[in-house]
């Protein structure tokens, strides 16, 4: 392949590169990057892509900012004061390197390689630079291994369990729909380009319902917000099947046909009347009825399922119940009903990328949730003497902050971070390596949204001394004496690799067709409706009301409403002391931690703010622009606080996640107050079940108390 399409264009004169956004987001843009005389000068959506359409997000609008901030690490640094000072010095690569090869062979031998750690999860979701050369790296290494399960872990346990996977319908089909269910989902701040579709179903007399908590943008978009109590959604989606069974509108045909345990599951759904839901949920029963009757009966049916309802305790079982709702009414059959989520992410499953074969028997695995007691539990046998983080900021992302602290700030822990940022992670390394961003470093895109892939081919040469993850992969592979073949794969192998899997969905995909027009569409035809004719992926291919997998697994077979493990209602001893339920989601300017330190879109998203009902403000004092304390047993930080009668409801309480440490009141935010407990099943985060007090701080002139 001619160097000009997978190195950066010539240094002179102007040209326009495509590239792609690698952030964790479903929308997957395609991006246009001018660059003049080697520097880029503007970056755009590429207005021919079908779900870009010309627009980035206010975060990625702003990349170039990011690309030449003055806090891009741009040099190899070795600490010198103590952990978390933020005191470096620094070091060539070779000195770095070799530092890494040795103190790392070192650990492998004595107490075992299993001492390692590799801590990564999708400061970018590229296929080569996500997990391709590292993964191959630590396989080999016989690292302990990594489970990737802070985000979607609990959610698609629960609707793999129902419908056999993840990957549904096109997006692009949402403007078919007649009505459509936004379910713990922020459209508006979180999957933007979803909403121009919804916008368009909207205009064709679509009805916009969102389940939600709080009322987001998006709910306040929506024709019909659902404020249920936050992890209640189980007990909303089998109610709604209660009704639909009970009223005789479940798709009779389509379940004959396409769906095992229907009995079963209707025996179990008995238990959860329009009444009894009222209460768990703290809807009116009125409600739970009209919703179950327009879903069954507005035709096609469509849903849009997020993060919000798998961050409670019973996450995957509220997953699994909602996944079967399209199934009961037969809104699979039509272009514009089911659930919304393209994959164009086939091309990640090929083994020749991560080369998992490589991985020694026995090999123990890591919870990334468990990161605090993984580095601070004196039974792990070998313990973790060294982490090695890279597409991760988890000083500020992992629950249960105070026990990561501890461990991050272990003296005998050898830990490296490689990042593009000096973020709270990087000042607790030993040793920091530079990254290059998304316009230094060639990648293949895959959206976990819509069915395109787009190709990112380097825009400029790296800034300072960064360099991609592969890279300083394979320099560390070989002095490591790593000898298989796949280490020396250059990044253009990997990609051709990663394309040549035989997955239907990837025919007719080429490198160069990609480079050359910046994206393809992956081979899903258009009015997808994959089970319009049952052929679920589940071991019964049928849509499963029970499942035999999840009894052999030890889980109740039938979905159930796993209540929270910390609200009022199930734990009214700790709600006495801390009786407010925290949610912690996504901000809108910020991609988890990513931009949270860009000066422009820190001063959009402004300083921490903690949002309460009056009825909750009202009995502490707190009135807008207060300081507040926010506090449980595992911790605390510090917010403004913000009276909202519209925006949350009482005894819920608002914060948006994404802060730093390092630039947050106090130095803490929202993650110390949350719990590192696990999911129903799935292995999955509980960040939204999190009770908290709120106190207000003395005011300016006020005596402490
Ligand atoms: N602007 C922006 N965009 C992002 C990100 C970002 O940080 N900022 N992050 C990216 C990432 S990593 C992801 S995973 C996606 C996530 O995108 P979303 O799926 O939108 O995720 P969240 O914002 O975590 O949660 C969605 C909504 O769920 C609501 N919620 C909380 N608890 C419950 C509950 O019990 N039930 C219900 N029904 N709703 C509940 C929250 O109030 C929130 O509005 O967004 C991606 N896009
Ligand atoms: N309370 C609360 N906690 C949450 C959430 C929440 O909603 N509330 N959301 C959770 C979710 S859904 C997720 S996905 C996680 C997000 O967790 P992470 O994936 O850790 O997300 P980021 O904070 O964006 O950190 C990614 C880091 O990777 C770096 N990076 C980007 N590109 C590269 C690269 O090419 N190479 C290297 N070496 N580094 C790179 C970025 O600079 C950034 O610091 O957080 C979780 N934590
Ligand atoms: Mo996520």
């Amino acid at each position: 392949m001619p160097r000009e399409l997978t190195g950066p264009p010539p240094a002179a004169g102007t040209h326009v590169v495509r590239g792609a956004c690698p952030h964790d987001c479903p929308d997957g843009c395609a991006m246009l990057v001018t660059v003049a005389d080697g520097r880029a000068v503007e970056v755009r959506g590429d207005p021919e892509h079908p779900f870009t359409r010309g627009h980035l997000c206010a975060k990625v609008a702003r990349y170039l900012e990011r690309v030449y901030s003055p806090d891009r690490i741009l040099h190899p640094m070795r600490r010198t004061g103590e952990k978390g000072s933020g005191e470096f010095t620094r070091v060539s690569w070779d000195e770095a390197l070799d530092e890494i090869a040795e103190r790392l062979g070192a650990i492998a031998r004595n107490p075992g390689p299993q001492a390692i750690l590799p801590y990564s999860y999708a400061g970018t979701m590229g296929l080569v630079q996500w997990g391709s050369m590292d993964r191959r790296f630590f396989h080999r290494l016989g690292a302990s291994l990594l489970d990737r399960t802070i985000c979607t872990a609990a959610g698609y346990a629960g609707s793999r369990y129902s419908i056999g996977t993840v990957a549904a319908c096109d997006p692009e089909d949402l403007v078919h729909s007649r009505y459509v269910v936004l379910w713990g989902v922020n459209v508006l701040s979180t999957h933007l380009h979803f909403w121009p579709l919804i916008a368009g179903a909207r205009q064709r007399g679509a009805r916009v319902v969102c389940i939600d908590p709080i009322r987001t943008r998006t709910a306040a978009a929506s024709d019909w917000h659902v404020a249920l109590a936050p992890g209640t959604d189980a007990a909303l989606a089998l109610g709604m099947a209660h009704v639909i069974l009970a009223e005789g509108l479940e798709d009779r045909d389509y379940l004959e046909r396409h769906a095992v345990g229907l009995e079963a599951f209707r025996h179990r759904v008995r238990h959860f009347s329009p009444r009894r839901v009222a209460e768990l949920t703290g809807l009116d029963a009125e409600d739970v009825a009209r919703l179950a009757r327009e879903y069954a009966t507005r035709r096609p049916a469509g849903m849009v399922w997020g993060l919000g309802f798998q961050r409670t305790a019973g996450g995957g079982m509220a997953a699994r119940a909602i996944t079967l709702l399209p199934a009961l009414v037969g809104a699979w059959r039509e272009v514009g009903g089911g659930i919304f989520r393209g994959r164009s992410g086939a091309i990640g499953a090929n083994p020749a990328i991560q080369r998992a074969d490589l991985i020694p028997p026995d090999t123990r695995t890591i919870n990334m949730v468990e990161l605090g007691k993984a580095l601070t539990d004196p039974a792990l046998d070998p313990p973790v003497l060294a982490l090695y983080v890279y597409n991760s900021n988890p000083a500020v992302v992992a629950p249960n902050q105070a026990l990561v602290e501890r461990g991050l700030r272990r003296a005998d822990l050898f830990t490296v971070v490689h990042e593009q940022f000096w973020n709270d992670t990087a000042a607790c390394a030993d040793l920091v390596l530079p990254a290059t961003t998304q316009l230094e470093h060639f990648d293949l895109i895959p959206s976990w949204g819509h069915y395109y892939l787009t190709a990112n081919r380097p825009a400029v040469t790296p800034l300072g001394e960064a360099r991609p993850n592969s890279e300083v992969f394979r320099l560390l592979a070989r002095r490591m004496g790593f000898d298989d073949p796949c280490f020396q794969d250059s990044d253009e192998d990997i990609a051709r690799q990663a394309l040549a899997y035989g997955h239907p969905h990837l025919r007719g995909l080429e490198l160069e067709t990609l480079l050359e027009r910046g994206w393809q569409r992956v081979n899903v035809p258009r009015g997808y409706t994959p089970y319009a004719e049952g052929g679920f992926p589940t071991p019964s291919g049928k849509c499963e009301f029970y499942s035999e997998a999840m009894a052999v697994a030890g889980l109740d077979p039938l979905p159930a409403f796993v209540p929270p493990r910390e609200s009022p209602r199930t734990a009214p001893d700790l709600a006495r002391r801390f009786p407010l339920q925290l949610i912690s989601a996504k901000g809108h300017y910020f991609l988890n931690t990513s931009f949270s330190a860009q000066p422009s879109l820190a001063r959009d998203e402004g300083p921490p703010v903690v949002e309460l009902h009056p009825e909750d403000a009202g009995p502490r004092g707190i009135a807008t622009g207060d300081r507040v304390r926010v506090y449980n047993d595992r911790g605390d930080f510090l917010a403004t606080a913000r009276v909202t009668a519209d925006r949350v409801r009482p005894g819920v309480c608002f914060t948006a996640f994404g802060h730093w440490h390092r630039r947050s009141p106090g130095g803490r935010a929202v993650n110390y107050t949350t719990s590192d407990a696990l999911t129903d099943f799935g292995g999955g985060p509980v960040f939204y079940d999190n009770l908290v007090q709120v106190k207000r701080l003395p005011r300016a002139g006020e005596p402490r108390t």
